[in-house]
Protein backbone atom coordinates (compact mmCIF):
# COMPACT_ATOMS: atom_id res chain seq x y z
CA UNK A 1 0.00 0.00 0.00
CA UNK A 2 3.48 2.49 -0.35
CA UNK A 3 2.54 4.52 -3.32
CA UNK A 4 5.68 6.77 -4.70
CA UNK A 5 5.69 10.58 -5.17
CA UNK A 6 7.16 11.49 -8.51
CA UNK A 7 5.12 14.89 -8.72
CA UNK A 8 3.86 17.51 -6.38
CA UNK A 9 1.29 19.92 -7.38
CA UNK A 10 1.47 23.17 -4.64
CA UNK A 11 -0.77 25.76 -4.64
CA UNK A 12 -0.85 27.49 -1.37
CA UNK A 13 -2.21 30.72 0.22
CA UNK A 14 -0.75 30.70 2.97
CA UNK A 15 3.01 30.15 2.35
CA UNK A 16 3.60 29.32 6.27
CA UNK A 17 6.62 26.45 6.03
CA UNK A 18 5.77 26.13 2.14
CA UNK A 19 9.60 27.03 0.98
CA UNK A 20 11.21 24.12 3.90
CA UNK A 21 8.41 21.53 2.73
CA UNK A 22 8.88 22.21 -0.89
CA UNK A 23 12.86 22.15 -0.76
CA UNK A 24 13.05 18.81 1.27
CA UNK A 25 10.70 17.47 -1.62
CA UNK A 26 12.58 18.49 -4.37
CA UNK A 27 16.05 16.84 -2.53
CA UNK A 28 14.01 13.51 -3.38
CA UNK A 29 13.78 14.03 -6.74
CA UNK A 30 9.71 15.18 -6.56
CA UNK A 31 8.96 17.23 -9.30
CA UNK A 32 6.90 20.51 -8.14
CA UNK A 33 4.54 22.43 -9.74
CA UNK A 34 2.98 25.46 -8.86
CA UNK A 35 -0.05 28.38 -9.00
CA UNK A 36 1.37 31.80 -9.56
CA UNK A 37 2.00 33.32 -6.03
CA UNK A 38 3.59 29.87 -4.90
CA UNK A 39 5.41 29.05 -8.04
CA UNK A 40 6.73 32.63 -7.45
CA UNK A 41 8.11 32.19 -3.49
CA UNK A 42 9.48 28.66 -4.97
CA UNK A 43 11.50 30.20 -7.14
CA UNK A 44 12.67 33.07 -5.52
CA UNK A 45 13.81 30.67 -3.07
CA UNK A 46 15.87 29.40 -5.80
CA UNK A 47 13.61 25.59 -6.02
CA UNK A 48 13.19 24.72 -9.37
CA UNK A 49 9.52 24.30 -10.30
CA UNK A 50 7.00 24.14 -13.23
CA UNK A 51 4.10 26.64 -13.75
CA UNK A 52 0.97 25.31 -13.78
CA UNK A 53 0.34 26.51 -17.24
CA UNK A 54 2.83 24.09 -18.43
CA UNK A 55 0.32 21.61 -17.60
CA UNK A 56 -3.04 22.95 -18.66
CA UNK A 57 -1.52 24.79 -21.73
CA UNK A 58 -3.78 27.72 -20.38
CA UNK A 59 -2.49 31.15 -18.64
CA UNK A 60 -4.18 31.82 -15.69
CA UNK A 61 -7.36 34.00 -15.96
CA UNK A 62 -9.93 35.80 -14.78
CA UNK A 63 -7.90 37.33 -12.03
CA UNK A 64 -6.80 33.91 -10.92
CA UNK A 65 -10.45 32.43 -10.98
CA UNK A 66 -9.41 29.96 -13.61
CA UNK A 67 -6.02 28.81 -13.14
CA UNK A 68 -6.56 24.94 -12.10
CA UNK A 69 -9.82 24.04 -12.88
CA UNK A 70 -8.30 22.05 -16.09
CA UNK A 71 -8.56 18.22 -17.12
CA UNK A 72 -5.13 18.21 -16.95
CA UNK A 73 -4.74 18.98 -13.23
CA UNK A 74 -8.25 16.72 -11.98
CA UNK A 75 -7.30 14.32 -14.85
CA UNK A 76 -3.59 14.03 -13.21
CA UNK A 77 -5.43 13.74 -9.68
CA UNK A 78 -8.44 11.67 -10.28
CA UNK A 79 -7.19 9.11 -12.72
CA UNK A 80 -6.70 5.53 -11.01
CA UNK A 81 -3.26 4.48 -11.85
CA UNK A 82 -4.24 0.54 -12.03
CA UNK A 83 -6.89 1.18 -14.25
CA UNK A 84 -5.96 0.35 -17.94
CA UNK A 85 -8.60 2.91 -19.87
CA UNK A 86 -7.71 5.97 -16.90
CA UNK A 87 -4.06 5.59 -17.77
CA UNK A 88 -5.06 5.26 -21.68
CA UNK A 89 -6.93 7.95 -21.57
CA UNK A 90 -3.87 9.83 -19.87
CA UNK A 91 -1.77 8.70 -22.57
CA UNK A 92 -3.94 10.15 -24.88
CA UNK A 93 -4.74 13.62 -23.82
CA UNK A 94 -0.97 14.25 -22.22
CA UNK A 95 -2.32 13.67 -18.61
CA UNK A 96 0.37 13.43 -16.40
CA UNK A 97 -0.01 12.19 -12.89
CA UNK A 98 0.23 14.15 -9.68
CA UNK A 99 0.84 11.75 -6.79
CA UNK A 100 0.72 14.68 -4.09
CA UNK A 101 -1.35 17.81 -3.70
CA UNK A 102 -0.62 20.87 -0.92
CA UNK A 103 -3.33 23.21 -1.06
CA UNK A 104 -4.37 25.49 1.31
CA UNK A 105 -7.62 27.59 0.74
CA UNK A 106 -7.77 31.37 -0.32
CA UNK A 107 -8.56 32.78 3.93
CA UNK A 108 -12.36 33.25 3.66
CA UNK A 109 -12.76 32.91 7.65
CA UNK A 110 -10.18 35.37 7.99
CA UNK A 111 -11.95 37.61 5.31
CA UNK A 112 -14.90 38.14 6.99
CA UNK A 113 -13.28 37.89 10.35
CA UNK A 114 -12.07 40.89 9.34
CA UNK A 115 -15.19 42.37 7.95
CA UNK A 116 -13.92 42.99 4.60
CA UNK A 117 -16.23 44.92 1.71
CA UNK A 118 -18.69 42.35 0.45
CA UNK A 119 -16.32 41.72 -3.06
CA UNK A 120 -13.45 41.10 -0.74
CA UNK A 121 -15.41 38.06 0.46
CA UNK A 122 -16.82 37.10 -2.48
CA UNK A 123 -13.61 37.02 -4.38
CA UNK A 124 -11.90 35.02 -1.11
CA UNK A 125 -14.52 31.88 -1.85
CA UNK A 126 -11.58 29.16 -3.29
CA UNK A 127 -13.47 27.52 -6.11
CA UNK A 128 -9.86 25.58 -7.38
CA UNK A 129 -8.92 24.45 -4.28
CA UNK A 130 -11.55 22.83 -2.85
CA UNK A 131 -11.77 20.93 -6.16
CA UNK A 132 -8.50 19.65 -6.07
CA UNK A 133 -8.78 18.67 -2.21
CA UNK A 134 -12.10 16.44 -2.79
CA UNK A 135 -10.66 14.99 -6.31
CA UNK A 136 -7.22 14.31 -4.39
CA UNK A 137 -8.64 12.87 -1.21
CA UNK A 138 -11.29 10.63 -3.42
CA UNK A 139 -8.48 9.58 -5.17
CA UNK A 140 -6.40 9.03 -2.06
CA UNK A 141 -5.83 5.13 -2.89
CA UNK A 142 -3.04 7.19 -5.27
CA UNK A 143 -2.51 10.57 -4.20
CA UNK A 144 -1.80 12.12 -0.89
CA UNK A 145 -3.26 15.37 -0.28
CA UNK A 146 -2.31 17.85 2.19
CA UNK A 147 -4.67 20.90 3.69
CA UNK A 148 -2.68 21.69 6.75
CA UNK A 149 0.97 23.00 6.86
CA UNK A 150 0.89 21.31 10.10
CA UNK A 151 1.30 18.03 8.13
CA UNK A 152 4.26 18.60 6.27
CA UNK A 153 6.77 17.21 8.81
CA UNK A 154 4.38 13.79 8.47
CA UNK A 155 4.32 13.79 4.79
CA UNK A 156 8.08 13.68 5.25
CA UNK A 157 8.93 11.54 7.53
CA UNK A 158 7.09 9.14 5.67
CA UNK A 159 8.72 9.80 2.60
CA UNK A 160 12.07 9.36 4.41
CA UNK A 161 11.14 5.69 5.99
CA UNK A 162 9.58 3.93 3.01
CA UNK A 163 11.96 5.59 0.19
CA UNK A 164 10.12 8.10 -1.41
CA UNK A 165 6.47 6.55 -0.73
CA UNK A 166 3.69 7.13 1.75
CA UNK A 167 1.42 4.76 3.60
CA UNK A 168 -2.10 4.01 2.01
CA UNK A 169 -2.88 5.00 5.99
CA UNK A 170 -1.54 7.99 6.29
CA UNK A 171 -3.31 8.85 2.24
CA UNK A 172 -6.68 8.02 4.04
CA UNK A 173 -5.89 9.87 7.61
CA UNK A 174 -5.28 13.37 4.70
CA UNK A 175 -8.47 12.48 2.82
CA UNK A 176 -10.39 12.53 6.45
CA UNK A 177 -9.04 15.66 6.91
CA UNK A 178 -9.13 17.14 3.79
CA UNK A 179 -12.92 16.57 3.54
CA UNK A 180 -13.12 17.72 7.19
CA UNK A 181 -11.61 21.24 5.65
CA UNK A 182 -13.83 21.87 2.84
CA UNK A 183 -17.11 21.09 4.44
CA UNK A 184 -16.18 23.51 7.31
CA UNK A 185 -15.19 25.81 4.00
CA UNK A 186 -18.22 25.69 2.86
CA UNK A 187 -20.07 25.87 6.00
CA UNK A 188 -18.16 29.24 6.74
CA UNK A 189 -19.45 30.56 3.41
CA UNK A 190 -23.09 29.57 3.76
CA UNK A 191 -23.24 31.08 7.70
CA UNK A 192 -21.61 34.08 6.02
CA UNK A 193 -24.63 34.69 3.44
CA UNK A 194 -26.80 33.60 5.69
CA UNK A 195 -25.68 36.22 7.81
CA UNK A 196 -25.60 38.55 4.92
CA UNK A 197 -29.23 37.82 4.28
CA UNK A 198 -30.31 38.47 7.44
CA UNK A 199 -31.17 34.46 7.36
CA UNK A 200 -30.65 31.85 10.06
CA UNK A 201 -30.70 28.54 9.61
CA UNK A 202 -34.04 27.04 10.03
CA UNK A 203 -33.54 24.74 13.39
CA UNK A 204 -32.27 28.37 15.01
CA UNK A 205 -34.97 30.62 13.28
CA UNK A 206 -37.58 27.65 14.91
CA UNK A 207 -35.88 29.06 18.10
CA UNK A 208 -36.42 32.62 17.16
CA UNK A 209 -32.48 33.14 17.02
CA UNK A 210 -30.66 35.33 14.54
CA UNK A 211 -27.02 34.82 13.46
CA UNK A 212 -25.14 37.19 15.22
CA UNK A 213 -21.83 36.13 14.02
CA UNK A 214 -19.83 33.22 11.85
CA UNK A 215 -16.91 31.82 14.21
CA UNK A 216 -13.96 30.70 13.34
CA UNK A 217 -14.38 27.13 14.49
CA UNK A 218 -16.29 25.65 17.08
CA UNK A 219 -15.27 23.88 20.08
CA UNK A 220 -12.16 22.46 17.80
CA UNK A 221 -10.56 23.55 14.83
CA UNK A 222 -12.55 20.75 12.66
CA UNK A 223 -15.64 21.76 13.68
CA UNK A 224 -17.69 24.93 11.74
CA UNK A 225 -19.68 27.29 14.41
CA UNK A 226 -21.88 30.51 14.79
CA UNK A 227 -22.72 32.70 17.22
CA UNK A 228 -26.79 33.07 17.69
CA UNK A 229 -28.81 35.82 19.34
CA UNK A 230 -32.09 35.22 21.06
CA UNK A 231 -34.85 38.23 21.24
CA UNK A 232 -33.71 38.18 24.91
CA UNK A 233 -32.57 40.84 26.13
CA UNK A 234 -30.14 39.36 28.62
CA UNK A 235 -26.84 41.82 29.59
CA UNK A 236 -24.58 39.11 29.03
CA UNK A 237 -21.82 37.97 26.27
CA UNK A 238 -24.65 38.04 23.35
CA UNK A 239 -25.70 41.88 24.54
CA UNK A 240 -22.06 43.14 25.34
CA UNK A 241 -19.95 45.96 23.24
CA UNK A 242 -16.27 44.43 22.52
CA UNK A 243 -14.29 47.64 23.19
CA UNK A 244 -11.09 45.74 21.91
CA UNK A 245 -9.60 42.49 21.60
CA UNK A 246 -9.89 39.58 19.10
CA UNK A 247 -12.58 38.09 17.68
CA UNK A 248 -14.36 35.63 20.55
CA UNK A 249 -13.95 31.97 19.49
CA UNK A 250 -16.51 29.57 20.56
CA UNK A 251 -14.81 28.34 24.09
CA UNK A 252 -14.48 31.77 24.64
CA UNK A 253 -17.83 32.44 24.33
CA UNK A 254 -19.54 29.70 26.30
CA UNK A 255 -16.52 30.62 29.09
CA UNK A 256 -17.17 34.57 29.06
CA UNK A 257 -21.22 33.16 29.78
CA UNK A 258 -20.63 31.01 32.08
CA UNK A 259 -18.31 33.57 34.47
CA UNK A 260 -20.74 36.34 33.64
CA UNK A 261 -24.09 34.56 35.09
CA UNK A 262 -22.08 33.08 37.90
CA UNK A 263 -20.53 36.79 39.23
CA UNK A 264 -24.25 37.82 39.16
CA UNK A 265 -25.30 36.21 41.39
CA UNK A 266 -23.12 39.05 43.72
CA UNK A 267 -24.83 42.07 44.17
CA UNK A 268 -22.88 45.02 43.76
CA UNK A 269 -24.34 47.07 46.45
CA UNK A 270 -23.13 44.55 48.67
CA UNK A 271 -19.40 43.97 47.57
CA UNK A 272 -17.27 43.90 44.65
CA UNK A 273 -17.53 40.23 43.20
CA UNK A 274 -14.60 39.01 40.57
CA UNK A 275 -15.46 35.21 39.00
CA UNK A 276 -12.55 33.54 36.85
CA UNK A 277 -13.44 30.45 34.67
CA UNK A 278 -11.60 28.24 33.17
CA UNK A 279 -13.31 25.23 30.53
CA UNK A 280 -16.67 26.69 31.96
CA UNK A 281 -15.76 26.22 35.59
CA UNK A 282 -14.64 29.06 38.06
CA UNK A 283 -11.30 28.51 39.58
CA UNK A 284 -11.63 31.33 41.51
CA UNK A 285 -14.14 33.47 43.28
CA UNK A 286 -14.32 36.08 45.50
CA UNK A 287 -16.16 38.81 47.16
CA UNK A 288 -14.80 42.01 48.42
CA UNK A 289 -14.68 45.83 49.39
CA UNK A 290 -12.86 46.51 46.07
CA UNK A 291 -12.41 44.58 42.56
CA UNK A 292 -8.71 44.70 43.13
CA UNK A 293 -9.33 43.09 46.29
CA UNK A 294 -11.52 40.66 44.99
CA UNK A 295 -9.55 39.46 42.22
CA UNK A 296 -6.38 39.00 44.71
CA UNK A 297 -8.90 36.78 46.85
CA UNK A 298 -10.12 34.86 43.53
CA UNK A 299 -6.53 34.26 42.05
CA UNK A 300 -5.36 32.87 45.40
CA UNK A 301 -7.33 29.85 45.03
CA UNK A 302 -5.81 28.79 42.12
CA UNK A 303 -3.45 30.66 40.09
CA UNK A 304 -2.69 27.80 37.75
CA UNK A 305 -5.31 27.38 36.43
CA UNK A 306 -6.47 30.99 36.49
CA UNK A 307 -3.61 31.36 33.39
CA UNK A 308 -5.99 32.42 30.20
CA UNK A 309 -9.14 32.26 32.05
CA UNK A 310 -12.05 34.71 31.50
CA UNK A 311 -12.25 37.04 34.48
CA UNK A 312 -15.95 38.76 35.01
CA UNK A 313 -16.74 41.20 37.38
CA UNK A 314 -20.66 42.79 39.13
CA UNK A 315 -18.88 46.19 39.29
CA UNK A 316 -17.41 48.63 36.23
CA UNK A 317 -13.62 47.82 35.67
CA UNK A 318 -11.33 50.55 37.53
CA UNK A 319 -7.62 51.19 36.99
CA UNK A 320 -6.69 49.29 39.98
CA UNK A 321 -8.31 45.98 39.06
CA UNK A 322 -7.56 46.41 35.92
CA UNK A 323 -4.04 46.91 36.59
CA UNK A 324 -3.72 43.40 38.58
CA UNK A 325 -5.52 41.72 35.90
CA UNK A 326 -3.15 42.60 33.23
CA UNK A 327 -0.41 41.18 35.41
CA UNK A 328 -1.17 37.38 34.07
CA UNK A 329 -2.33 36.20 30.41
CA UNK A 330 -6.03 36.69 30.52
CA UNK A 331 -8.48 35.87 27.75
CA UNK A 332 -11.24 37.99 28.36
CA UNK A 333 -12.81 40.79 30.80
CA UNK A 334 -16.23 40.85 30.57
CA UNK A 335 -17.88 44.15 33.13
CA UNK A 336 -21.19 45.96 33.25
CA UNK A 337 -18.58 49.33 32.47
CA UNK A 338 -15.39 50.23 32.53
CA UNK A 339 -13.66 53.95 33.70
CA UNK A 340 -11.53 55.43 30.91
CA UNK A 341 -8.78 54.89 32.93
CA UNK A 342 -9.31 51.12 33.06
CA UNK A 343 -9.74 51.27 29.30
CA UNK A 344 -6.52 52.33 28.59
CA UNK A 345 -4.80 50.54 30.67
CA UNK A 346 -6.25 47.33 28.91
CA UNK A 347 -5.65 49.05 25.34
CA UNK A 348 -1.74 48.01 26.49
CA UNK A 349 -2.26 44.55 25.75
CA UNK A 350 -3.66 44.30 22.30
CA UNK A 351 -5.45 40.64 22.43
CA UNK A 352 -7.16 41.00 25.74
CA UNK A 353 -10.74 41.05 24.63
CA UNK A 354 -12.66 43.50 27.09
CA UNK A 355 -16.42 43.44 26.86
CA UNK A 356 -18.48 45.68 28.46
CA UNK A 357 -22.32 44.39 28.86
CA UNK A 358 -23.62 47.40 30.33
CA UNK A 359 -25.66 45.66 32.75
CA UNK A 360 -25.84 42.51 35.25
CA UNK A 361 -28.30 39.78 34.21
CA UNK A 362 -30.71 38.93 36.93
CA UNK A 363 -29.56 35.36 38.27
CA UNK A 364 -33.53 34.96 39.23
CA UNK A 365 -35.05 35.66 35.91
CA UNK A 366 -36.97 33.18 34.57
CA UNK A 367 -36.04 31.67 30.95
CA UNK A 368 -35.07 28.47 28.87
CA UNK A 369 -31.83 27.10 28.31
CA UNK A 370 -31.35 24.29 25.58
CA UNK A 371 -29.26 21.25 24.44
CA UNK A 372 -29.02 19.08 21.84
CA UNK A 373 -29.10 15.06 21.34
CA UNK A 374 -29.31 12.93 19.39
CA UNK A 375 -32.34 13.72 16.73
CA UNK A 376 -33.76 16.54 19.42
CA UNK A 377 -32.95 18.91 22.14
CA UNK A 378 -34.01 19.27 25.68
CA UNK A 379 -35.05 22.09 26.68
CA UNK A 380 -36.14 22.93 30.56
CA UNK A 381 -36.39 26.55 32.58
CA UNK A 382 -32.82 28.26 33.84
CA UNK A 383 -31.89 27.50 37.66
CA UNK A 384 -33.20 30.42 38.66
CA UNK A 385 -33.25 29.56 42.68
CA UNK A 386 -30.54 31.62 44.80
CA UNK A 387 -29.80 30.68 48.44
CA UNK A 388 -30.61 33.71 50.04
CA UNK A 389 -34.27 32.61 49.08
CA UNK A 390 -33.91 29.13 50.69
CA UNK A 391 -34.94 28.14 53.92
CA UNK A 392 -31.62 26.49 55.54
CA UNK A 393 -32.28 24.32 57.84
CA UNK A 394 -29.62 23.69 60.80
CA UNK A 395 -29.22 19.64 60.79
CA UNK A 396 -26.47 19.57 63.23
CA UNK A 397 -25.80 19.75 67.11
CA UNK A 398 -23.71 22.80 66.47
CA UNK A 399 -25.42 25.25 64.69
CA UNK A 400 -23.18 27.83 62.09
CA UNK A 401 -21.63 30.95 63.36
CA UNK A 402 -22.25 33.85 61.45
CA UNK A 403 -18.85 34.26 59.72
CA UNK A 404 -19.31 30.41 58.82
CA UNK A 405 -22.97 31.03 57.46
CA UNK A 406 -22.05 33.99 55.53
CA UNK A 407 -18.89 31.59 54.40
CA UNK A 408 -21.80 29.04 53.40
CA UNK A 409 -24.13 30.57 51.84
CA UNK A 410 -21.45 32.23 49.59
CA UNK A 411 -20.45 28.61 48.45
CA UNK A 412 -23.37 27.57 47.57
CA UNK A 413 -23.59 30.44 45.29
CA UNK A 414 -20.26 29.54 43.96
CA UNK A 415 -21.09 25.71 43.69
CA UNK A 416 -24.24 26.71 41.74
CA UNK A 417 -22.36 27.43 39.21
CA UNK A 418 -19.57 24.74 38.82
CA UNK A 419 -20.05 21.40 37.00
CA UNK A 420 -21.71 18.47 39.05
CA UNK A 421 -20.06 16.84 41.07
CA UNK A 422 -19.59 19.84 42.70
CA UNK A 423 -17.61 20.55 45.86
CA UNK A 424 -16.52 24.07 46.89
CA UNK A 425 -14.41 25.37 49.81
CA UNK A 426 -14.96 28.46 50.89
CA UNK A 427 -13.09 30.92 53.35
CA UNK A 428 -13.57 34.60 54.31
CA UNK A 429 -15.65 34.65 51.13
CA UNK A 430 -13.38 33.42 48.95
CA UNK A 431 -13.37 30.23 47.20
CA UNK A 432 -9.95 28.17 48.10
CA UNK A 433 -10.69 25.05 46.48
CA UNK A 434 -12.85 23.89 43.49
CA UNK A 435 -13.78 19.61 42.45
CA UNK A 436 -15.95 19.73 39.56
CA UNK A 437 -16.95 17.80 37.10
CA UNK A 438 -16.40 14.30 38.78
CA UNK A 439 -18.58 11.61 38.43
CA UNK A 440 -18.38 10.60 42.51
CA UNK A 441 -19.09 13.15 44.47
CA UNK A 442 -16.15 11.79 47.20
CA UNK A 443 -14.04 12.44 44.48
CA UNK A 444 -14.87 15.93 44.03
CA UNK A 445 -14.28 16.20 47.69
CA UNK A 446 -10.80 14.90 47.44
CA UNK A 447 -10.05 16.89 44.37
CA UNK A 448 -11.04 20.43 46.12
CA UNK A 449 -9.11 19.91 49.32
CA UNK A 450 -6.28 19.33 47.19
CA UNK A 451 -6.83 21.92 45.22
CA UNK A 452 -6.52 23.83 48.69
CA UNK A 453 -3.27 22.37 49.75
CA UNK A 454 -1.79 22.98 46.32
CA UNK A 455 -2.87 26.47 46.70
CA UNK A 456 -1.52 27.50 49.92
CA UNK A 457 2.17 25.75 48.95
CA UNK A 458 2.19 28.19 45.84
CA UNK A 459 1.46 30.72 48.06
CA UNK A 460 4.14 29.60 50.47
CA UNK A 461 1.43 29.06 53.24
CA UNK A 462 1.97 25.95 55.89
CA UNK A 463 -1.29 24.85 56.19
CA UNK A 464 -3.93 23.87 53.68
CA UNK A 465 -6.62 27.20 52.27
CA UNK A 466 -9.09 24.60 53.48
CA UNK A 467 -7.94 24.81 57.41
CA UNK A 468 -11.53 26.34 58.99
CA UNK A 469 -12.89 26.74 55.66
CA UNK A 470 -16.60 25.60 55.00
CA UNK A 471 -17.50 23.98 51.87
CA UNK A 472 -20.35 23.43 49.49
CA UNK A 473 -22.24 20.26 47.94
CA UNK A 474 -24.37 21.04 44.71
CA UNK A 475 -25.93 17.91 45.71
CA UNK A 476 -26.75 15.38 48.44
CA UNK A 477 -23.69 13.57 50.01
CA UNK A 478 -25.07 9.96 49.68
CA UNK A 479 -22.71 8.58 51.93
CA UNK A 480 -20.64 10.47 54.99
CA UNK A 481 -17.10 9.67 53.03
CA UNK A 482 -17.48 13.22 50.77
CA UNK A 483 -18.42 14.99 54.32
CA UNK A 484 -15.32 13.22 56.30
CA UNK A 485 -12.96 14.23 53.54
CA UNK A 486 -14.15 17.69 53.99
CA UNK A 487 -13.72 17.48 57.38
CA UNK A 488 -10.17 16.19 57.31
CA UNK A 489 -9.21 18.36 54.84
CA UNK A 490 -10.36 21.17 57.71
CA UNK A 491 -13.96 22.42 56.75
CA UNK A 492 -15.64 22.88 59.85
CA UNK A 493 -18.91 23.92 58.27
CA UNK A 494 -21.04 22.18 55.68
CA UNK A 495 -24.14 23.57 53.11
CA UNK A 496 -25.94 20.91 51.04
CA UNK A 497 -29.37 20.46 49.83
CA UNK A 498 -30.14 16.90 52.10
CA UNK A 499 -32.70 14.78 51.24
CA UNK A 500 -30.67 11.37 50.68
CA UNK A 501 -31.81 8.08 52.23
CA UNK A 502 -28.70 8.01 54.43
CA UNK A 503 -28.86 11.91 55.50
CA UNK A 504 -29.26 10.65 59.59
CA UNK A 505 -25.76 8.79 58.74
CA UNK A 506 -24.58 11.79 56.82
CA UNK A 507 -25.56 14.23 60.18
CA UNK A 508 -24.53 11.39 62.71
CA UNK A 509 -20.65 11.77 61.20
CA UNK A 510 -20.87 15.51 60.93
CA UNK A 511 -21.91 15.45 64.78
CA UNK A 512 -19.03 13.51 65.36
CA UNK A 513 -16.78 15.60 63.53
CA UNK A 514 -17.83 18.47 65.18
CA UNK A 515 -18.99 19.72 62.08
CA UNK A 516 -22.38 22.35 61.11
CA UNK A 517 -24.16 21.79 58.59
CA UNK A 518 -27.24 23.60 56.78
CA UNK A 519 -29.77 21.84 54.42
CA UNK A 520 -31.02 24.34 51.88
CA UNK A 521 -33.80 21.88 50.28
CA UNK A 522 -32.51 23.08 46.76
CA UNK A 523 -30.02 21.15 44.37
CA UNK A 524 -27.99 22.70 42.33
CA UNK A 525 -27.27 20.48 39.31
CA UNK A 526 -25.48 21.66 36.50
CA UNK A 527 -23.88 19.30 33.75
O1 LIG B 1 -9.72 31.30 -7.86
S1 LIG B 1 -9.72 29.89 -7.66
O2 LIG B 1 -10.91 29.36 -7.13
N1 LIG B 1 -9.46 29.15 -9.07
C1 LIG B 1 -8.56 28.20 -9.28
O3 LIG B 1 -8.54 27.62 -10.37
C2 LIG B 1 -7.61 27.89 -8.25
N2 LIG B 1 -6.58 27.03 -8.21
C3 LIG B 1 -5.96 27.15 -7.02
N3 LIG B 1 -8.49 29.53 -6.68
C4 LIG B 1 -7.60 28.57 -7.01
N4 LIG B 1 -6.56 28.10 -6.26
C5 LIG B 1 -6.15 28.63 -4.96
O4 LIG B 1 -5.13 29.59 -5.17
C6 LIG B 1 -5.55 27.65 -4.01
O5 LIG B 1 -6.52 26.96 -3.22
C7 LIG B 1 -4.65 28.50 -3.15
O6 LIG B 1 -5.32 28.96 -1.99
C8 LIG B 1 -4.32 29.71 -4.01
C9 LIG B 1 -2.85 29.74 -4.34
O7 LIG B 1 -2.61 30.73 -5.30
P1 LIG B 1 -1.13 31.28 -5.58
O8 LIG B 1 -0.27 30.09 -5.80
O9 LIG B 1 -1.28 32.14 -6.80
O10 LIG B 1 -0.73 32.08 -4.36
Amino acid sequence: DLKRVSRALLSVSDKTGLVDFARALAARGIELVSTGGTHKALSEAGLKVKDVSDLTGFPEMMDGRVKTLHPAVHGGLLGIRGNPEHQAAMLAHGIVPIDLLVVNLYPFEATIAANKPYDDCIENIDIGGPAMIRAAAKNHNDVAVVVDGGDYAAVLDELAKHDGAVSLELRRKLAQKAYARTAAYDAAISNWFAAELGEDTPAYRALGGSIAEVLRYGENPHQSAAFYRTPEQRPGVATARQVQGKQLSYNNINDTDAAYEAVAEFLPERSAAIVIVKHANPCGVAEGTTLREAYEKALRCDPVSAFGGIVAMNRPLDAEAAKAITEIFTEVIIAPDASEEAIAIIAAKKNLRLLLAGGLPNPRQEGLTLRTVAGGFLAQSRDNAVVDAMDLKVVTKRAPSDRELQDLRFAFRVAKHVKSNAIVYAKDLATVGVGAGQMSRVDSSRIAAWKAAEAAKAAGLPESLAKGSVVASDAFFPFADGLLAAAEAGATAVIQPGGSMRDEEVIKAADDAGLAMVFTGHRHFRH
